[in-house]
């Protein structure tokens, strides 16, 4: 047997299990690959709230994505919840350096801003540091509709203007653009709709929409799973497509099942 491909997660704890590094780990063993994790946040939460957070120092930061690489090395690294812009600036540095040996390394950056309820989760200067810092050296960055927003300063309440918010993303900044592009979970008629910018055009992605309220850590679960399917070797509009089908299998797998009184976690294994 080969060794399990290795992917690094640098991202918040959700201590209901259900978001952040937790639905990072549990797609990364429910699709057979070794996942290795750098804190940022330790929040406190369920189903329902955000009750408490504390921030790591920007050096143990550091010192998590250093321990990992110069040992076990990464196939592939994620971000999710930073929060903070000295953190964005301090895994931008500590990422380049290891990337500067290992270039074709998928990075996803996936920029949480807001919590499931749509709450945002940061300061001004973070969307600035995400644009400068971690932006321009990402193989996809993955907002969700209202990060979208954020980020663009443009409301989006359909198609056309989830793409109008993408194209001033990808523009925004010539000298530091953004690769590629997925903006997830747009609702869009009776389909649960992401639009993905390979570069060069737009692909809209489909899929059907499950009502379930166990939906936290549903964004968190995409973005990871891309990230297998790439160091998988797929090519990107294929690794999204299959990442869609896990996240919504694992959806369907929650739909109807009881956790907590508020947003469940998505089923990531077979029961
Ligand atoms: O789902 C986004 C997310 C990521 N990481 C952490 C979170 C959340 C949303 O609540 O708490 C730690």
């Amino acid at each position: 047997m080969n060794t399990p491909k290795k992917l690094l997660t640098i991202g918040g704890s959700d201590s209901g299990g259900a978001a952040g590094i937790q639905a990072d780990l549990k797609t990364f063993t429910a699709l057979h690959t070794y996942g290795m994790s750098a804190l940022t946040v330790v929040t406190a939460q369920n189903s329902v709230a955000v009750q408490a957070a504390h921030f790591l120092s920007a050096e143990l930061v550091a010192a998590q994505i250093q321990a990992v690489m110069s040992d076990y090395g990464a196939d592939g690294i994620k971000t999710g919840f930073i929060g903070r812009a000295d953190l964005i600036q301090t895994i931008a540095t500590t990422i380049t350096n290891f990337r500067s040996a290992h270039p074709s390394t998928p990075l996803v950056i996936d920029p949480v801003l807001v919590n499931h309820q749509g709450q945002a989760m940061f300061s001004a200067d973070v969307a600035q540091s995400y644009k400068t810092c971690l932006f321009p050296m990402a193989t996809l960055v993955t907002p969700n509709r209202r990060e979208a927003e954020l980020l663009s300063g443009i409301v989006v309440h359909d198609l056309a203007s989830a793409k109008k918010a993408g194209e001033i993303l990808i523009n925004g900044n010539r000298k530091l653009p953004i690769h590629q592009l997925l903006i997830k979970s747009i609702q869009h008629k009776e389909s649960h709709l992401d639009i993905f910018y390979d570069g060069q055009e737009w692909h809209d992605l489909p899929t059907p929409k499950v009502t379930t309220k166990n939906t936290h850590g549903s964004g968190d679960t995409l973005s990871a799973a891309i990230l297998v399917y790439l160091t998988n070797g797929l090519e990107m509009k294929n690794a999204i497509i299959k990442a869609q089908q896990f996240t919504h299998t694992a959806l369907n797998r929650a739909f109807g099942k009881q956790f907590g009184s508020g947003h469940g976690p998505l089923i990531h294994f077979e029961l």
